[in-house]
Parts: structure tokens; sequence; C-alpha cells
């Protein structure tokens, strides 16, 4: 066979690629796969970073460096790593398997260091994850760090957390089990202490370059005009003064916390310098990085500088570099906003190339909650049919609940096509969470009142929304009871959807608030700290004895897991189709794949609901019924030809 070579490629200069790879690698066999991972991707990078920078004066250097990049981290990837990139490009659907399912941790508060982890990982196999998310673990800023989303080095590990020796064991030790590891990478700022920050206060104009600011107020009173507020409680605003900065003082942008700074991705080194990072956490062994805040990555003046086009462009060139080098490693984006939008993360970009993996299913997860407190599915129905359709080699993250508040994106739009309000249900749901309502069962707290919008989101764990928290103060077992089924209904319906479930910590165990975030000054101020509670293993060992509530609760998650696991029809290249159940108060989810049909039924209420068969039937159902979740647990009332469906029953159903 002719040796490859790169020439096919619009390189300033094959030849020199060709002997840098040469020199670097020493394998044939891995030059040669590196080429064909080249003639196979390198023009979707290409063509995305053309059409971002081909007018930058810095596009040659950009062409120049960025070949001498890929070959640097390729040569620096351990040779199981590159195995394991085999395995996934055998099987590059690994992630929308049937078999997986996800467990979000913070290291800390999961087993104090990564050592910890490590020595509590029976915990995640016994439970039997197949996805691990890690929350922020390198090197954040002192003090007030937004939960870790303030990097100050990207190559290291949080000190307080232990080292990158034993960020790889872990890793090693996870994938040996079968574990894929997700870890955060803030890719929209840095930490206004990161060294391109201090570089950029020290006068260099080129790091200065690496953030957005200005010398004075007009452009950032003309991007006010249309940009919301992340967080307009403790952080309002999107730009903070910094008197040291440039000459005389400057504006920069800071979208979230003042300590925040926004990087300025119309600069192609910024680009390069993040592939850089990204590249060297993939060669960590890394399986899925989750980027964080990718819709405000590009701002355009006059719009709400979020989901910008070039976005796509900048996350199709990041991906496709990822296939050359390191093609094990999968993207996650995190993208918390409408879902037109959203969907475009998941898909191909503008062009040719590929985008994101999997990205979080927010709309899901707030119509869920919205369901259980209006105890109606009418709504949830409508806005899901009214999601756009997502290809079928992306997944979802489903989710109930995660480290951030729970922000009411249901639309003015969906909520007038099924009689309601928008705003006014919001309002309800805010009222209903924050246990201000007449009759709520919920324990959350309002995050971030925005009187401009009366926006008002929540915070406070699933167990504690859910009714339990409560519960347990009344001692009332019948309250109880329903908490549990609650909780219960919920993971079933996202276990059911297709996309990879992601348990929320210490809901496996019905973990409730925690109050102790408001003795440390550097959280006091952010309510998220309610449900990111230290584990509490002396609740975990109670997980054998289903007389406990955490009993009860293991054991319906582990359910849920074993019969997910069994059933093929849950790969995420399936379709999921909501029904109308003729019973407004019971939730209908068909699932098809190839490999089987499902149809979830869920009811949203304390009592017991029917639904006529007829509807089943003409979902294609017919046949014998089966309960996949818990075959003695199917009610047919043959007189009236119904399904009985006890209080928060979730049912799978499949006929044989
Ligand atoms: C993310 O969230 C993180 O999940 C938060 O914990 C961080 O505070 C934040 O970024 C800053 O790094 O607005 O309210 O569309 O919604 O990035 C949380 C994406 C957030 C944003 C999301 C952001």
């Amino acid at each position: 066979m002719q040796p490859l070579t790169v020439q096919t490629m619009h390189l300033p200069n094959p030849t020199t690629f060709d002997d840098l790879l040469d020199q670097q690698i020493a394998n044939p066999r891995d030059r040669d796969i590196f080429r064909l991972r080249m003639q196979r991707h390198f023009g979707d990078c290409l063509e995305a970073l053309g059409a971002l920078y081909a007018q930058h004066p810095a596009w040659t250097q950009l062409l120049e460096q960025l070949p001498e990049r890929l070959i640097t981290a390729y040569a620096q990837r351990r040779d199981a790593l590159k195995i394991h990139d085999l395995a996934r490009e055998i099987q590059p659907d690994w992630f929308a398997e049937a078999n997986m399912v996800g467990g979000i941790y913070y290291v800390d508060r999961l087993a104090g260091t990564l050592r910890g982890v490590i020595e509590h990982i029976h915990y995640l196999q016994e439970l039997g994850l197949t996805y691990v998310h890690l929350m922020p673990l390198l090197q954040p800023r002192h003090g007030l760090n937004d939960g870790g989303y303030a990097v100050l080095d990207y190559r290291s590990i949080d000190q307080r957390l232990g080292n990158v020796a034993d960020f790889i064991e872990l890793s090693d030790l996870l994938r040996a089990n079968g574990i894929s590891l997700c870890i955060d990478v803030v890719v929209n700022h840095t930490a206004k202490e990161h060294e391109w920050a201090v570089k950029a206060r020290a006068g260099d104009a080129q790091y200065l370059d690496y953030y957005l600011s200005f010398a004075d107020r007009s452009l950032p009173d003309a991007y006010e005009q249309h940009l919301p507020e992340v967080f307009p409680d403790f952080a309002p605003g999107n730009f903070t003064w910094y008197p040291e900065l440039g000459e005389h003082g400057r504006w920069v942008w800071t979208t979230f916390n003042e300590f925040q700074w926004d990087l300025n991705y119309t600069n192609p080194m910024v680009w390069l310098e993040m592939l850089d990072i990204l590249l060297y956490l993939a060669n960590l062994g890394v399986d899925v990085l989750r980027l964080d805040a990718v819709p405000f990555m590009w701002k355009r003046l006059g719009t709400n500088c979020q989901n910008q086009p070039e976005v796509l462009d900048l996350l199709q060139a990041w991906r496709a570099a990822m296939r050359i080098v390191c093609p094990a490693t999968i993207f996650k984006a995190e993208a918390i906003v409408a879902p037109d939008d959203l969907v475009q993360y998941l898909g191909l970009g503008r062009r040719t190339g590929k985008l994101c993996e999997i990205a979080y299913h927010n709309s899901l997860m707030v119509l869920l909650w919205s369901a259980l407190a209006s105890q109606r599915a009418d709504l949830f129905t409508q806005s899901l049919l009214n999601m756009p359709a997502t290809p079928s080699n992306a997944a979802w993250i489903t989710y109930v609940r995660c480290h951030d508040d729970i922000g009411w994106a249901v639309t003015d739009h969906n909520a007038a096509l099924v009689g309601e309000d928008g705003p006014l249900h919001r309002q309800f749901l805010s009222a209903w969470y924050s246990g201000e309502f007449a009759g709520s069962f919920a324990r959350g707290e309002v995050f971030q009142y925005n009187p401009l919008t009366n926006d008002r989101r929540i915070s406070g764990m699933t167990a504690s929304l859910a009714g339990l928290e409560q519960a347990l103060e009344t001692a009332d077992p019948a309250a109880i009871e329903l908490a549990i089924r609650r909780i219960a209904l919920l993971y079933a319906v996202i276990f059911s959807f297709g996309g990879i479930p992601l348990i929320y910590m210490g809901d496996e165990l019905g973990m409730l608030n925690d109050h102790s975030y408001l003795h440390d000054p550097t959280k006091a101020n952010d309510n998220r700290w309610l449900h990111r509670p230290a584990m509490d293993w002396c609740l975990a060992a109670q997980r054998h004895d289903p007389s406990t509530i955490a009993g009860r609760l293991w054991q319906v998650v582990r359910h849920l897991i074993q019969v997910r696991q069994q059933t093929p029809a849950l790969h995420s290249a399936g379709q999921t189709l909501p029904i109308w159940t003729q019973q407004r108060h019971v939730l209908g989810v068909v699932r098809v794949h190839p490999l089987g049909r499902i149809l979830v039924l869920g009811n949203l209420s304390a009592t017991p609901q029917r639904v006529s068969l007829a509807v089943i039937q003409q979902a294609s159902f017919v046949g014998r019924l089966q309960n996949l979740l818990d075959a003695d647990a199917l009610t047919i009332d043959i007189q009236s030809h119904e399904i009985v469906l006890d209080s928060y029953q979730c049912c799978w159903l499949s006929t044989q």
C-alpha cells in the first residue's frame, strides 16, 4: 500500500506536516491511523475555522500551529487510550446504548478527594452506573468560584481534591470497570486570576485580546439593551469595570460573576488555546467533556448574545479536531436554551460537520416538575410534541435535578395551546415549589428573583421538592408514601425517555435539602448549595433495608436500572413520541425502536386514574399487555375496558 499522505488537505505546507508526523510519531501504524482520521475530519475543521477566521490577521498563524498541536497531542496519547479510541470507533453509538445510566457527584461532597472516590467506587458500581459526571474539579480561583466554574488552571486538579496522577488513576479504574467519565470544561470564561487574565492586566496586549473589554460604556450599553441577566441578584449586569486594565481602566464582559471573564472567540488563538486544553483533558482519560455555557461563546450586537451561528462553527471545528486525536472523547453541550436553539447543538452545524453528541434535555426536566405540580399532562404533552426532531445519532441527557436551579422554561405559546397563561403558570410553579402555594408539598427556595421579568427560579433537592421533607416533618406515613411515589415516577419517566438518564447525587437515597451552606461565606449568598449536600453515608448504609425510606428509593432506582438495561428499545436511536392519553392526569410517551416498542404511562395525581384501552390500541399496542416495571402491577378493568393506574404509578407497557 502507498504510504498515506495528507496532500488532499489544504494545509499551507503538507510536506512539513508529513515530516512533523514522522518525527513525532514513532509507530508507522499510528501515523497511518492519524492520516486516515485527518483525511476524514480535517476538512470539517478547516471549513468551520475558515468561516470564522479566514479574514483574521492571525489566520496563517492558526493554520501553521494547528497541525502541530494535533500531532503533539496525539504523540502524548497513551496506548491504552488509543485502544479505547479504536473501541469507540468500532461502536460509535456507545453513549446511546440502553445500558447507559449516569450519576453526578461533587468529588469533595461524595468522598472528600479523588482518592476517596477511588475508595468508594464500589458504591457507584453497586448502583449500576456506566457513566459518572464529576462536577468541576480543575483548579478554581480561591474564595468565591461559582462551584468551580471559575477556573484558574485548566491543566491542574483542584489541590483540595488531589492531583493529576490521582485523576488518571481514577479515570483508568472507571474505564476498566465500564464506567465512562465526564468532567466540566468551562469554555465560555476563565477566572479573572487565570494566567491569560493576569497577563492582560499586566498590560500584555496579546492577552488583553483574549477577553472582551471596552474603554468606555458605549458598546456595553448598546449590548445591554438586549442582554438578559443570568444572576440578577448577586451579579447584576454583564460588564465589570477594572481600573487596572488598559491605560485608563476597561469594562470587561462578565456574563456570570465579576470574577468570570468571558473569552473572546473572535480571536482564533483563543479557540486554539482552548482546543489544546480539550486535548489535554481527553488525554487524561476523559470520555465526555461537558462544555459549560456554550450558547454564550459568541456575541452579536442587537441580540441576546446566545446561540449565535458562530458558536456552531466553533464546536464543529473543535469536534473535528478531537475526532482526529482522541475519538473516544465526545462533547456534551450544556445549553439551557429554548428547544429550537437547543437541538442545533446535537445536529450538524451550518455546514457539514457534527457538533455535540449529547445535550441536556432541560425542557423535559422542567415539564416533569410542571406536570407534577399541576397534576396535568397537557402542557407536558403539547410542549414535547412541539419539540423539533433530533438526529438519531445523538442522545439526550435526561434528568430530574442537577446542581443548578430550575428555571421555568415553559413558553407562552405552548401554555396558550393548552389554555394556560404562560406568566401565570410560571408564577404558579415558583409559588408551588417554594412551598408558598396553599396545599403545596414542596420545600424549595426561590433563586434569583428578577423583578423586571418576574422570574423566580427554584433551588432544592428532588426529595424536598417532591414532598418528602414536608412529609417527614409531619411524620405522616401516607404523605411519605406519596412522596416516594412521586420521586419514583419522575425517575421512571427519565429512565424510559431514551438518552442517558442521570441520577442526581443522593436522589437514590432520598437526600433532602442541606442548609449548612449558610455558614460558609463563599456559598451563603447562592442557595443552589441547598441542593448540593455532602453524601450521607449513614443513610447509604440503610440502602439494603427496604423498611427504610433510603432502602425503598434505592430499590426503586436499582430496579429502574435493571429493567432499562434489559430493554433494548431504550437505545437513543429510537423515537420518543408523546401521546394524549385522553386523561388529563396521565402522561403518555411511546418509545419506538426497531428492537421494540414501549408505552410509558404516568399517573400525575395522588388518586387512581383510568386510561381507556382504546387509547393504548390506537398507539398500536395490540395484544397481551405487559408492564415491564412490575409484571404484577397491571390492573385492567375488563368491564370498562380501562387500565387503572394507582396513585403516581408509572407503567412501561409492551405487548408480548
Ligand atoms: C452553568 O450554568 C453552570 O451549570 C452553572 O453552575 C454556572 O454557574 C454557570 O454555567 C457559569 O459557569 O446560566 O444558571 O445555557 O444556562 O451555562 C446557570 C447555559 C447558567 C446556561 C448555563 C449556566
